[in-house]
């Protein structure tokens, strides 16, 4: 449908952007905060980086929600450190912890920006793990509604919209990539298991919002990358259908319909899986009823029916280099590729505006909740120009066409009420560190060198803010006059 008329955001629309703690705080062993795994990852592994230091917002958070007023923010998604919280296993609430948040969340709510709280996003307390290995244990389930409350009894006040688990699809999917899969000697069954208990631990943090925050609404928030069947062979429609439940619809039906699919339960019987469902579990699944889904939606992805062979389930560009990229072949499950129609960044994401619209409408058709997007982003290689400034077009671009696709997703009749891309500041990649930007404020370190930390405005920083003082109209020019995304 083509149309005519630019659309129109609704009053109140939730203008802002996203962070995750390990990817911005830094100072991992400051202010009684304990080590997380993810830190020890990024000390030793390359692609990761030290994120003792990231982009320093532990010590510039002021500074940085300044900025955030000075764009115009409306909104900002972040996501609460567990260890700088509850930093041992004797469940001592860390004062200064508290008091971090407190100082954060009091600078939005004066500036007028709705903080947006994700509980966990990856960053597995060392403690957790070395008591209980982390999500394999169902111990877990108790220390995750125990913190939960926590956070909802020391922020409730102020913090209405409350995010579970970050990308727990992801997290299943790619364990490998995100260590989730750390000492499992069969990942192909025990992934089930430890799903099934973080689906506890998202269910808990929902009922005990419910209960203790008042008018606090909780979401998921489900890494989506949409699956367009590569041919309109049917079997490559299968395919394609194959990778989107395998990748993404499991989860979101189980939060929606607090019920494992039909789908997901034929799969474990055909492949002897035991998830390890216990007597009452399913009850508590039932009774945590979400508000809203918050979206992550950076690409598309294309699918296609597998062959015999096997790749590995997946190949991510480290390099930030074009091409190289592996894509799973998963014999008898599915395929994807590299899509024909749309271009891809330096680390091979598709870029793919129009898959923002897509999915819009493809999650309000199957679930008819609310959507915020919380995630969407252009990584790039980037550093200061000899004129002190970066001129990022490339990442206006992006946000420009994914921003008037939420818009017209809108005017379909979808109901998102916010857009929060990746990210404010830069901060570290979960992948490449500071070698992959996606701030609109340039934060001024690398990886090889530890510089001044300073913060400077990009290009794009200029143009968003145009956009969010006007409501969703000012686009920078007519939007009939840009050149079409992908021509460019
Ligand atoms: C999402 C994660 C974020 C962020 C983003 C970009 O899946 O929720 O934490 O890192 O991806 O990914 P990357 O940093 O690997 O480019």
């Amino acid at each position: 449908m083509k149309h005519k008329t630019h659309p129109i955001f609704p009053e109140g629309f939730l203008w802002g952007a996203s962070s995750a703690a390990w990817q911005v705080e830094g100072a991992t062993l400051e202010g009684g905060r304990t080590q997380a795994i993810i830190d020890l990852n990024s000390q030793t592994k390359k692609p990761y980086t030290d994120n003792s230091i990231a982009s320093d917002h532990y010590h510039h958070y002021l500074e940085d929600v300044a900025l955030m007023k000075e764009c115009g923010f409306k909104s900002y998604r972040f996501s609460l450190s567990w260890s700088r919280i509850i930093p041992a296993s004797d469940r001592k609430v860390n004062p200064e912890g508290i008091a971090f948040y407190n100082g954060l969340i009091n600078a939005l709510v004066e500036a007028g920006i709705e903080p947006i709280v994700t509980l966990y996003h990856y960053d597995m307390p060392c403690w957790v793990d070395e008591q209980y290995g982390g999500w394999r244990n169902r111990a877990i389930i108790e220390e995750f509604e125990y913190y939960s409350k926590v956070c909802f009894e020391n922020f409730g006040d102020r913090v209405k919209y409350w995010l579970s688990i970050n990308e727990q699809n992801m997290q299943i999917v790619y364990g490998d990539w995100l260590g989730v899969s750390k000492g499992c000697d069969n990942w192909f069954e025990q992934k089930w298991q430890v799903n099934h208990i973080m689906n506890l631990c998202h269910a808990k943090a929902v009922i005990a919002c419910h209960e203790m925050v008042e008018g606090g609404k909780i979401g998921p928030v489900p890494g989506y990358v949409p699956i367009y069947p590569a041919s309109a062979r049917p079997e490559d429609q299968i395919g394609a259908m194959n990778a989107e439940e395998l990748t993404q619809k499991i989860w979101d039906d189980l939060y929606v319909y607090r019920e494992y699919s039909t789908f997901v339960k034929n799969y474990w019987k055909e492949n002897n899986i035991d998830p390890q469902i216990q007597e009452g579990d399913m009850e508590i699944i039932a009774q945590a009823k979400i508000d809203f889904i918050a979206v992550n939606c950076y690409r598309s992805d294309m699918g296609s029916a597998p062959d015999d062979t096997y790749t590995q389930a997946i190949g991510l560009n480290k390099s930030g280099i074009k091409g190289d990229f592996t894509y799973p072949n998963l014999a008898g499950e599915y395929a994807l590729g590299r899509n024909p129609f749309v271009e891809v960044t330096d680390w091979d994401w598709h870029i793919d505006p129009v898959s923002m619209r897509y999915s819009l409408r493809y999650l309000w058709d199957h679930y008819h909740l609310p959507m915020v997007i919380t995630e969407a982003g252009y990584g790039a290689h980037e550093d200061l120009g000899e004129d002190g400034k970066i001129h990022d077009n490339y990442r206006i671009d992006y946000l420009r066409e994914y921003a008037y696709n939420i818009g017209l997703a809108i005017q379909d009749g979808v109901d998102v009420f916010g857009f929060n891309f990746w990210s404010f500041t830069d901060l570290l990649s979960t992948g490449n560190g500071m070698a992959k930007r996606y701030g609109i404020v340039f934060v001024n370190t690398t990886d090889e060198e530890l510089r001044d930390l300073k913060r400077y405005k990009k290009d794009s920083f200029y143009w968003y803010s145009n956009l969010i003082k006007s409501n969703g109209q000012n686009w920078g020019k007519d939007m009939e006059e840009w050149r079409l995304f992908a021509k460019k």
